[in-house]
Parts: structure tokens; C-alpha cells; sequence
């Protein structure tokens, strides 16, 4: 590891507290100047540091490996961390070393520069301020059991965030906050020669994002937990809680086969049940619909206007949207 590497760990193990020269050169032998050095690097790598006198400190908690390590000591599966500084995507990086990583790692990133989101769309981050996660799973399943992955993890994630306040899903793969996108899932899949090798679920949190963070053309449809809370939240236990919800849901699931548990949270807390919505699907013109169920292979039934019977919609077909107010 570099000078600056030990700094950040220190910082992110510290914080909130400062890290002074004297008490960072009594464990890493080096100059003043290589001190100033290593906190100018980290400064220009854009994580969240501030000055105090000759101290450092972080303004945000980030990710750490112990911390994440003791919140999932009693998880259901055992969950080794890689915590990467900065790279394109977690979900890529999974799915390029996938034979590397044992069942349940997770993948991280304190800053995730080319995010994917779903039908080659794009999803955005900050260094330090947004969760970047890529789950692997190596479970015996057929294809078609794929998209109800993204509904149980949905599930778990709106378990993991009701304590920021009104979470809710939009079917598929959104979790919105007050109407808002706070969180997005992206499930990819690993084949090898036709076999299904394993999943990677990915998830995207905005913790600590800012207005000034979002795009003009997503300010209007999202959102973080600061800005909703108005509050300083840590994203190690917001991982660890989306962990013990998911493995609770992932191991009944693969015991009993039973969607009910999940699929059940999933209409509980569902932002589109009952609403009007526009279903999108590729080369053709959107079509109006009322949405009246979510049936226990995850997908979503509609009624069409002027179609006798109900539809149902499988998440990778289709994108949706409120008739109304444009997201939700
Ligand atoms: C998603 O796609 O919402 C899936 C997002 C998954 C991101 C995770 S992060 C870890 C892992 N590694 C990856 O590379 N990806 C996964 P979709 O439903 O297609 O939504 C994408 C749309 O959401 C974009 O077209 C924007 O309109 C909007 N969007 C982009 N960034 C956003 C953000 N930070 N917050 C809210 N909305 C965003």
C-alpha cells in the first residue's frame, strides 16, 4: 500500500476524529512533507477531507472493511469485502474476475466512475458519497428464475432503508424516498458454454449526494438519504443491514422455493399498485395500463385500456412510469 492508502485507512477507521502528523508518523515511519504529500493526494482524488491546524479528517463516513466485517459477523452467508478506491463499475469488475470471488463476496467501490444501470442506461455516483455494491451469488437456478432476484432484493433493500424514512419500490428495480429514486438494482447473469454460472446483484445507493451532485435532468425525480434525512448517515451499516435482510430472504428462498415472503414486502410497499402508468417497451409507442398486482414469479400484471384480460410484465421487457407526475 501507498503513504496515502495507509492515510485513507486510518482516516476511515478514525473518523470522526482527526488524524494528526504525530499520531500518523508513530505508526508509518515518514517525513512532514510526506504527510502533506499523501493528504494532497487523497484531496486530489476527491475524497472527503478536511484540515484542521496539522490534523486530517474525513467530513463523511465511508466505507470500512472492519467495520463491515464485524456488523455481518452473524450474517446467514459469509460475506468477504473487497473495497476497491475507484473503478468504471463494481458489476463489471464482479463479472470480469467472477471465478475469483467466493460465494457471497462483495464488491465496493469509494468511487464508481462509469455505473450501469439497466438496458445500457447510466447510473451516477460521487466519490464517497453514494454506495457502489456487486453481490456474487452462485445459486442452482434456471434463467427463469432470474427476475424475481431483482424483487427479493428489492425487497431487502426497502427493509434495509425504511429507517431513512418512507421507502417504497417502483417495480422493477427502483427504491424511491418521498417519490424520489434514492437506490437502484442491476442483476447481471454469468454464463459459461449455455450454463448459468452465477449472479451479480448489484445496487446503487445515494447517501450523501447533494443537489449540486445530480444532473439537471435528474434533480427532479432524484434523490439521497442526506437530503432527505438532512442528516449524516453510515453507509457501512446501511450495507450490513441490506446483507442480513437479503440473506434472511435468499436462504428461505433457496430452502423452500417460496417467493411469498419477499414478493408479499414487494406489494406491501409498492409505489405503482392501484396507479396508471405508461409501459415502455422497445420500437413501440408507450401504452396505458392500471397496475393490479405483482404475481409470485415478480412480475407485474396490467390492465391495458380496452383489453379484456390482464398482462403480465416481465422486468427486463419493459420500463413503466406514472401517468400523472412523470416518475412515480
Ligand atoms: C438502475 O438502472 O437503477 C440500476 C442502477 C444500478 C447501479 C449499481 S451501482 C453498483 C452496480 N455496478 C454498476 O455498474 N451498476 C450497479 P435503471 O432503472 O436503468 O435506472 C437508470 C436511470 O436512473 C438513468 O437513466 C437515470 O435516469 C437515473 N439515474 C442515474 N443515476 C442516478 C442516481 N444516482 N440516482 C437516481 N437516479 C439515477
Amino acid at each position: 500500500m501507498t503513504l496515502d492508502q495507509h492515510l485513507l485507512q486510518i482516516l476511515i477507521d478514525t473518523y470522526p476524529d482527526t488524524v494528526s502528523f504525530e499520531s500518523f508518523s508513530r505508526q508509518y515511519t515518514c517525513s512532514k512533507e510526506d504527510f502533506l504529500e499523501a493528504s494532497r493526494i487523497l484531496k486530489n482524488k476527491k475524497y472527503p477531507v478536511s484540515y484542521t491546524n496539522s490534523s486530517l479528517y474525513l467530513t463523511l463516513p465511508l466505507i470500512s472493511k472492519s467495520k463491515l466485517s464485524r456488523l455481518t459477523q452473524h450474517t446467514k452467508t459469509h460475506h468477504p469485502f473487497i473495497v476497491k478506491e475507484a473503478i468504471p463499475s463494481t458489476n463489471t469488475f464482479a463479472l470480469n474476475s467472477f471465478s475469483s470471488f467466493e460465494e457471497g463476496s462483495v464488491i465496493l467501490a469509494h468511487h464508481q466512475t462509469k455505473g450501469k444501470g439497466r438496458l445500457g442506461r447510466q447510473w451516477s455516483a460521487t466519490m464517497g458519497k453514494s454506495i457502489a455494491l456487486s453481490l456474487v451469488l452462485r445459486p442452482t437456478i434456471d434463467s427463469q428464475s432470474l427476475p424475481l432476484f431483482t424483487q427479493l432484493t428489492a425487497a431487502a433493500l426497502c427493509q434495509a432503508l425504511k429507517a431513512y424514512g418512507d421507502t417504497q419500490i417502483k417495480w422493477p428495480n427502483d427504491i424511491v424516498l418521498n417519490g424520489k429514486k434514492v437506490a437502484g438494482i442491476l442483476i447481471e447473469s454469468q454464463f459459461q458454454e449455455n450454463r448459468l454460472e452465477g449472479l451479480v446483484i448489484g445496487i446503487g445507493i445515494n447517501t450523501h449526494l447533494e443537489p449540486d451532485d445530480f444532473e439537471d435532468s435528474l434533480l427532479h425525480k432524484a434523490t439521497s438519504l442526506k437530503i432527505e434525512t438532512k442528516q449524516t448517515v453510515d453507509p457501512n451499516v446501511i450495507i450490513a443491514d441490506f446483507l442480513i435482510e437479503f440473506d434472511q430472504f435468499y436462504t428461505d428462498w433457496l430452502e423452500t422455493r417460496q417467493t411469498f415472503p419477499f414478493i408479499s414486502l414487494c406489494k406491501k410497499e409498492s409505489a405503482l399498485l392501484g396507479k396508471e402508468i405508461h409501459v415502455y417497451s422497445p420500437n413501440e409507442p408507450p401504452k396505458t395500463a392500471t397496475v393490479k398486482d405483482i404475481n409470485e414469479k415478480g412480475e407485474l400484471i396490467v390492465h391495458y385500456q380496452g383489453h379484456a384480460q390482464l398482462t403480465p410484465l416481465q422486468s427486463l421487457d419493459f420500463s413503466v412510469r406514472n401517468s400523472q407526475n412523470g416518475y412515480i
